[in-house]
């Protein structure tokens, strides 16, 4: 093996420089994103008496698995190739409690100014064929370093928590399975999400119907709100007394 020369050693610096300056930025992007769903949770929680947000989770893919991408789209390797086709470097996963979540939060997120929506993709209405459910968003947002803006691509991936058991499951099972799945294995796997999507839509239902029933107990509470009935009893009281008194007052 031949010793490293200056000039080697030279281009490894630079090398690692540029790769670590290529993956802060998706830090950063992941960082941006993060407190722009923190600040919405945090909104939900102290202002509004319902959060959508069960938890959320991020991730910087592993250089492994971007090299796997990159040989699966047949890419020749370079930073640029790598930025320009591999969307999901920087990953959020949001878990929401009801399907109808996924929507508002996906809209309220591409609605923010700084967030330029690249592509969508419901696998909710159109589930993938082994079942795979779930929302996914791919944005650019701004990345304001000390000598420039960077537009990063964040993927955002919002699903209930049913559709979230089963797509971790299903990874799990088949993680480092490479061949093809069995027929009867495929099937039963379609089944199981099939069930994950009934379980969303029959909490979905219960949700609804027990929030309609508490704005009807809402509203009759404040057609019978006791405070509010003694008060109108008592003025009318002090009304009529005042009347008796006057009057009296006028007899003698
Ligand atoms: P990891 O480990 O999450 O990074 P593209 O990203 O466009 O090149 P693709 O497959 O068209 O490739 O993108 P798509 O459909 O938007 O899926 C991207 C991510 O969604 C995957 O990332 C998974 O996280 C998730 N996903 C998609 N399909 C399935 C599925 O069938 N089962 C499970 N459990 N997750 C799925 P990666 O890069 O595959 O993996």
């Amino acid at each position: 093996m031949q010793p490293l020369t200056q000039e080697n050693l030279t281009q490894l610096k630079q090398m690692r420089t540029e790769l670590t300056r290529f993956t802060a930025v998706y830090k950063f992007a992941l960082d941006e994103v993060n407190t722009k769903i923190n600040i919405l949770k945090d909104e939900f929680s102290y202002i509004h008496d319902y959060n959508p947000i069960e938890h959320c989770s991020s991730r910087l893919k592993s250089p492994e698995s971007i090299l796997k991408k990159i040989y699966k789209k047949n890419i020749e390797f370079s930073l640029d190739n790598i930025k320009d086709n591999i969307k999901d470097i920087a990953g959020i996963r949001i878990i929401c409690s009801f399907k109808s979540d996924i929507y508002a939060l996906g809209e309220m997120i591409q609605k923010q100014k700084d967030i330029e929506l690249i592509e969508r993709k419901d696998y909710i209405k159109n589930p993938k064929p082994n079942g795979y459910q779930s929302l996914h968003l791919i944005v650019k947002v701004p990345v304001f370093l000390s000598d420039r803006e960077e537009k990063v691509c964040v993927e955002i991936q919002i699903r209930t928590i049913a559709m979230d058991f089963w797509a971790s499951l299903e990874h799990k099972i088949y993680y480092k399975y490479d061949k093809e799945i069995p027929n009867r294995l495929a099937n039963e796997l379609k089944e199981a999400a099939d069930s994950a999507a009934a379980l969303d839509e029959k909490m979905e239902m219960i949700h609804n119907e027990v929030k309609e029933l508490k704005r009807s107990n809402d509203q009759l509470d404040e057609v019978f709100d006791v405070s509010s009935m003694a008060a109108t009893r008592d003025k009318l009281m002090q009304g009529i007394i005042q009347q008796l008194v006057s009057d009296t007052k006028k007899l003698e």
